[in-house]
Parts: C-alpha cells; sequence; structure tokens
C-alpha cells in the first residue's frame, strides 16, 4: 500500500515511521510512504502557498494550484489514487473507516494548514473529508499520521504473528480486557487467578464479561451497536445484577 502525504512540514514525518512495528512493515515493503512539500508546486519565486481570505477575516488559507498540481503529480502514476483532506468537518474516523481505507492501494492524504485550504481544492481534487477528532489542531499532519498508523497495522504482515487486529478494541465493537503480565503481586495487587489456571475457556468467559463490563460502564453507546451473542446478554444481566467493580 502506498501513502503519500501533502503538507508543508515535511520534516514532521522524519521519525515516527522509522520505529518499530511501522519502520520494519517499510523495511520489508509492505507499505511506502511518500512525504510531498506541497511548497514544491507553488512555481513563483517566493514560492507562496496560502494567501488571505477573501471577505476578509484573520487567518491565511492554503492556495488552490500549488495543492492541485501536488495531487495531480502524487496520482500522476496512478489515477485510481484516493485523496483524502483531514479536516474537523469530515467524517470522523474510527476502526470501521480504518479497515475499509486498508484495501486500497494508494491513499493521498492532504494536510491543511492555517484556516484550512481553498474550497476549490476540495471540490476538485478530494474524494473524502475525514476528522480524527471533535477539536482543532494547528495543522493535519498529526491527524495524517494516526490514520497512516491505525490503517498500516491492518494490512498483511504488518502485525506479527503474535499480534492479532482480530481482538482489538472495537474490533467487535467492544472495548479491550484488561491485560496483566508479571509480577504477580505488585503492591499488594495480584492478578486475577483465572488467568494463571490454564483454563482457556474460562480464561476466554472471563475476559468477554471483562469486555462487556468495560464497554457497558464507558461506551454504553458502542455496545448498543455491538452484536452480542446469547452468552453475552446472560453475563450482562449478571454485570448489571452484580454492580461489579469496572
Ligand atoms: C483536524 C482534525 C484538524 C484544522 C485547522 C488543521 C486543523 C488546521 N484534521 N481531524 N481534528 N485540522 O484539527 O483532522 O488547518
Amino acid at each position: 500500500m502506498r501513502f503519500d502525504v501533502l503538507t508543508l512540514f515535511p520534516g514532521m514525518f522524519s521519525s515516527p515511521f522509522q520505529e518499530s512495528i511501522l519502520g520494519r512493515a517499510i523495511q520489508k515493503d509492505l507499505m511506502d510512504i511518500r512525504i510531498i512539500n506541497v511548497r514544491d508546486f507553488a512555481l513563483d519565486k517566493h514560492q507562496v502557498v496560502d494567501d488571505t481570505p477573501y471577505g476578509g477575516g484573520q487567518g491565511m488559507v492554503m492556495k488552490v494550484e500549488p495543492i492541485a498540481r501536488a495531487i495531480e503529480w502524487a496520482r500522476s502514476e496512478d489515477p485510481s489514487a484516493w485523496t483524502i483532506y483531514l479536516t474537523p468537518q469530515g467524517t470522523p474516523f474510527d476502526q470501521e473507516k480504518a479497515r475499509t481505507l486498508s484495501s486500497r492501494s494508494h491513499l493521498i492524504l492532504l494536510c491543511g494548514r492555517y484556516e484550512g485550504v481553498d474550497e476549490r481544492a476540495r471540490e476538485m481534487f478530494i474524494n473524502e473529508e475525514i476528522s480524527i477528532g471533535d477539536y482543532v489542531l494547528t495543522g493535519g499532519e498529526l491527524a495524517a499520521m494516526v490514520m497512516i498508523d491505525a490503517v498500516s497495522r491492518l494490512l498483511p504482515g504488518v502485525l506479527g504473528s503474535a499480534q492479532s487486529a482480530e481482538d482489538d478494541s472495537f474490533t467487535n465493537a467492544l472495548l479491550e480486557y484488561p491485560q496483566y503480565t508479571r509480577p504477580f503481586d505488585f503492591e499488594g495487587r495480584c492478578v486475577p487467578e483465572i488467568l494463571l489456571s490454564g483454563n482457556h475457556a474460562a480464561i476466554a468467559l472471563w475476559r468477554r464479561k471483562e469486555a462487556l463490563k468495560r464497554t457497558a460502564a464507558r461506551r454504553p453507546d458502542l455496545l448498543a451497536k455491538a452484536r452480542l451473542t446469547r452468552k453475552d446478554e446472560e453475563l450482562l444481566e449478571e454485570i448489571l445484577r452484580g454492580g461489579d467493580r469496572v
């Protein structure tokens, strides 16, 4: 899979993709990331990429021409590339969206700055607008990094065999169960005995109950849209009856 990132601050992307899982995935050619400086597509001698908003108002707006040339260059070899503009006005990004995007071969991510980009860039060159959350960043770069991380870990071979995206939070729409590792006893707080029982069926049941408990307490909205089994309903009744700690 190819990620093209259009940005005015290419330096921001120097380190995030050198480390750990994504760094290895790039080395193993499971994905590649091209960081494209939009300023390189501003052809005037001062390489101007922004200007004051028509109609007045504070701040600056990114000009359409450098963005147009940069997107045309990025998709010149592959017209089927899917272009995304990261903006608070976009559809909320979630695990389902990450899964959908992971089936594409080429994503072009436009990172806005200042008050945003000229409307014509969105109308003429953007297939989809996505927001990573209802808050305002100084630029779309961090949002692009979040999206690249969430999408690329779903690509075949990126997560090692030990890890799987299968029992991720949100994969089956429930929050994940509590995790423990050594030491067994930390300042008097011990790991739930069941996890040392070796009884995998009982452990799976405990984990499912914990996931249901945590989701019911923290994200009832997710519980409402989760596909629950008959057993899940039983466990939920127990939970709601028992008033267990979450
Ligand atoms: C954002 C978000 C975001 C808005 C003004 C960049 C900033 C500046 N992008 N999800 N939330 N973008 O805050 O994606 O141009």
